[in-house]
């Protein structure tokens, strides 16, 4: 197999687009699928300053990497949970990563020590399921980091898979007021301020890791031990059958959708505008929200007054 750019060595064969590609051509396929991304969906500027969400996974630490390599200004959060194991050989994988990118800033929100105990004993204590309230938490810390450090906007690492494996989701179980909200960009203010990107959302999951194999990056390979069973799992093994039946599925039952939104649902500006008229600061601690209290002041407040018993 031979590289469809140079006819060089191939080290990699992408199915859906009928290619095949060496490490060089690959690793510029993947530039280009993310600026096209950029572009197209105008999700920031030269000039913007980028806060990526990183995990320590393949995904947000192979968007850093690219952005930073697009000539981007990026820096990063890391949420560390506090899950036993994992998020320490996670924290490891970022700090390590963050060591390489001169000139940028790696924030920490470490849930154990700001919230007096770790996602599973919080979510356990409030009766709530763990990655409900990891969503929780996530969201606000990101929005939080965003504002108060004034980026201009934040990005996160969903792939194409995941972005399909949402969209059938929410498909099957008709939840048109997620379809409404499923985007790569999403403003200000839609859920709470800071503008969401999804750079990543032209590239699949295999894509992904390939390109943080090829470019040396350390990664954390398992998946949160939170996520096993999750139904996301179930639709992205689901749709990984209907790729290999026939490749390019994925891609076209994303971006089909993403091409029929337009004219369909009420912009994503008009939402923005809508959820603007409505948010306030919340009264606990001042960050944007729908309610008199927003909903992580709420969960915690709940935390505590269970801990306490
Ligand atoms: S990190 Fe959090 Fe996921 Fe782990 S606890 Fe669940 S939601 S599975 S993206
Ligand atoms: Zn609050």
């Amino acid at each position: 197999m031979n590289c469809t750019k140079c006819k060089t060595k191939a080290v990699i064969g992408l199915p859906r687009h009928n290619a095949a590609f060496c490490k060089t051509c690959f690793l510029g396929y993947v530039h280009d699928q993310v600026a096209k991304a950029i572009k197209h969906d105008r999700m920031f500027e030269k000039d913007q300053r980028i806060l990526v969400a990183v995990s320590g996974g393949k995904d947000s630490l192979a968007l850093w990497d690219i952005l930073l390599k697009l000539g981007y200004r990026a820096d990063a959060l890391y949420v560390d949970l506090g899950i036993p194991g994992y998020s320490s050989r996670s924290r490891e994988k970022v700090t390590r990563y963050a060591q390489t990118a001169v000139g940028t800033t790696l924030h920490v929100h470490a849930v154990q020590r700001e919230e007096g105990a770790g996602i599973r004993e919080l979510a356990m204590l409030i009766h709530r399921p763990t990655c409900s309230a990891c969503g929780t938490i996530k969201r606000y810390q990101f929005n939080r980091a965003a504002i108060e450090h004034e980026y201009d906007v934040m990005a996160t690492g969903h792939n194409l898979d995941d972005e399909a494996a949402r969209l059938l989701g929410n498909v099957l179980h008709w939840q048109e007021e997620y379809l409404e909200k499923q985007g790569p960009s999403l403003p200000a203010s839609l859920d709470g301020f800071a503008k969401k990107v999804k750079p990543l959302y032209r590239l699949t999951e295999r894509e992904t890791a390939a390109y943080a194999v090829l470019s040396g990056i350390d990664y954390v390979v398992e998946e949160c031990p939170m996520a096993k069973g999750s139904k996301m799992l179930l639709y992205k093994e689901v749709l990984n059958r209907l790729e290999t039946e026939s490749p390019g599925t994925k891609q076209k039952f994303y971006c089909g959708f993403l091409d029929r939104q337009a004219p369909n649902t009420p912009s994503h500006d008009s939402m923005a505008e809508r959820d603007r008229a409505t948010l306030h600061p919340c009264a606990t601690c001042g960050q944007p929200t729908t309610a008199e209290i927003c909903s992580y002041c709420k969960m915690m407040a709940r935390a505590k007054t269970a801990s306490a018993r």
